[in-house]
Order: structure tokens, then C-alpha cells, then sequence
């Protein structure tokens, strides 16, 4: 891996891929997109990780694609080496993923970040979709995933004006889960990792399914597919050991089975 590093259980059950690409602010090449979808897919498959934390460094989480791979390509050249397959691959990705995101999450970045499940901030954060600077628009899920997470006014301004807000001000509209000091944004993606950790891995990944099911779906689906998961967790040892060790008045050991 050259533009990724990866820390397997840096905490027990818990997995780190830390962005290395400092000088170019970890621009998102196809390279580097590459070695994350291998990442996320081996960390996914190995039964010991639960929870993958993924960061840049506290000037940038990501700058967005990188402009200078991207600039002469025909729209051909773009529909054939098709780098949102990759895209696709790591949205797929069964264990939750924290984003923890310091300075820049811009463009590809800031869809990133929106396609991980949670997004811890450092109040240093700054998240934008300026691709219309260029002559683009987003094309990683910017325009859909912001219009979700913000509405579409506060969406739409940022898309057509490609205006950065602060962590602040994405924490008030609903696109972080909280913003902490830059020393600490690390540490507390790390504390909700544990949180999540410690749960049924079975049960984790049915309700993370669950949840994002609810943007593809109507509710009367979305209700469907949940009550579905609910039913399936009773087939796991952990709906066992969790309901007995709530009666028995003690802490569940949870084994993902
Ligand atoms: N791509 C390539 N290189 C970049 C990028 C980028 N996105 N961002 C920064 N860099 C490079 C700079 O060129 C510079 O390199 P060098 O030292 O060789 O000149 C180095 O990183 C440091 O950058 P700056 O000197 O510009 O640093 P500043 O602190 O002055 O500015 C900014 C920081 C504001 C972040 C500025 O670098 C910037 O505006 N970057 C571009 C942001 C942007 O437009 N992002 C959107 C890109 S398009 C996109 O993401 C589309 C995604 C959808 C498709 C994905 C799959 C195809």
C-alpha cells in the first residue's frame, strides 16, 4: 500500500486506514481509491474487526479526486477506466466506518465521508462540494447524499457556489455526529468505535443495513426490510447471550455468531 495505511486492530476489534498522501492534501487517485477498496474488503472479511475508522491527517481528510490525474480525460477516457466501480465496492462495505475528519473534506472527500456511517469532526473541519470551480459537479453521490443530509436549499448553495461550511456548521445541519478539538477528533472516533464494538457484530450489521436501506426505499419498504433483519437476528447466539445476560443482570459477551 503507498497511499494508505492500514492498522489492523489498533484497538481491539477495531481497524484503522489512515489517508498518505500529504503533499497532494490526499487527493483520492484511482490509485489510491484502489488500495482502500482492497482495504475495506479484506478488513471486512476478517471476523476479528467490527469497526474500521478511516482519517486523513488534521490539515485534510481528502481534497477531493485528484484534479491533475482527471484534467485531459475525454468523457470516454472517464466512462472506461470507470473508477466508480471501485466507489461502488466500498460502499458495500458491511462494518461500520467512522470517518474522522480534520481540515479539507472537499469534492470526492466530502462524499467520502458522507458515504461512511458516522463522521466525527475536529472543529477545524471544512466540507464542500467546490467541483463547479472547476466546470464539474460532484459525481460521487455529492449532489444526492448533501441533499439528503442538509435539504436541498442549503444543499443547493453549496453545490452552486461550491462554498465550504465548517464543522460547525455541519454539525448543526445534521452532516457530523459531533464536532470535538482538533487533539481529540481522533480519540473520540475511537471512543464510539469501542461503543460499537461492544455490541452483537450480527446484530450491527443487520441494523446498518436497515438503516441505510431507508434512503433507497419508501417507508412501507424500509419497514419491510427492517421487521426482515429484526426476525433474522433471533437466529444468531448473540440475540441469545444479549436477552440472557440483560435477565441474568450482567455484560453480554457478543461472538458475531
Ligand atoms: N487534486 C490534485 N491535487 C490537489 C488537490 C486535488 N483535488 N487538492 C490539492 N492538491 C494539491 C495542490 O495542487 C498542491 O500541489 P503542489 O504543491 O504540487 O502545487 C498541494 O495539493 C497543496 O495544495 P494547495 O497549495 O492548493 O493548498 P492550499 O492550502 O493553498 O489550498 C485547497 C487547499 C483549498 C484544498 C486547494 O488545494 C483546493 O482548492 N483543492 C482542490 C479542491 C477541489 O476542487 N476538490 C474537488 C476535486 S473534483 C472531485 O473531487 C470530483 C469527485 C467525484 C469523482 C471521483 C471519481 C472519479
Amino acid at each position: 500500500m503507498e497511499f494508505i495505511k492500514v492498522t489492523n486492530q489498533i484497538r481491539e476489534h477495531i481497524s484503522l486506514i489512515e489517508f498518505n498522501r500529504p503533499k497532494e492534501l490526499n487527493a483520492l487517485s484511482p490509485q489510491l481509491m484502489s488500495e482502500l477498496r482492497d482495504a475495506l474488503l479484506a478488513l471486512d472479511q476478517d471476523e476479528s474487526v467490527r469497526v474500521i475508522i478511516l482519517t486523513g491527517n488534521e490539515k485534510a481528510f481528502a481534497a477531493g479526486a485528484d484534479i491533475k490525474q482527471m484534467a485531459d480525460k475525454s468523457a470516454i477516457d472517464m466512462l472506461l477506466q470507470d473508477q466508480f466501480a471501485t466507489w461502488d465496492q466500498i460502499k458495500k462495505t458491511r462494518k461500520p466506518i467512522i470517518a474522522a475528519v480534520s481540515g479539507f473534506a472537499l469534492g470526492g472527500g466530502c462524499e467520502l465521508a458522507m458515504t461512511c456511517d458516522m463522521i466525527i469532526a475536529s472543529e477545524t473541519a471544512l466540507f464542500g462540494q467546490p467541483e463547479i470551480k472547476i466546470g464539474v459537479l460532484p459525481g460521487a453521490g455529492g449532489t444526492q447524499r448533501l441533499t439528503r443530509a442538509l435539504g436541498k436549499v442549503k444543499a443547493m448553495e453549496m453545490v452552486l457556489t461550491g462554498k465550504f461550511i465548517s464543522a460547525e456548521e455541519a454539525e448543526k445541519y445534521g452532516l457530523v455526529n459531533r464536532v470535538v478539538p482538533v487533539e481529540l477528533y481522533l480519540e473520540e472516533a475511537f471512543k464510539l468505535a469501542a461503543e460499537i464494538a461492544q455490541q452483537s457484530p450480527v446484530a450491527v450489521r443487520l441494523a446498518k443495513e436497515a438503516v441505510l436501506r431507508s434512503f433507497e426505499s419508501s417507508l412501507e419498504e424500509g419497514l419491510y426490510f427492517e421487521r426482515k433483519n429484526f426476525y433474522l437476528a433471533f437466529a444468531s447466539e448473540d440475540q441469545k447471550e444479549g436477552m440472557e445476560a440483560f435477565i441474568q443482570k450482567r455484560k453480554p459477551d457478543f461472538k458475531g455468531r
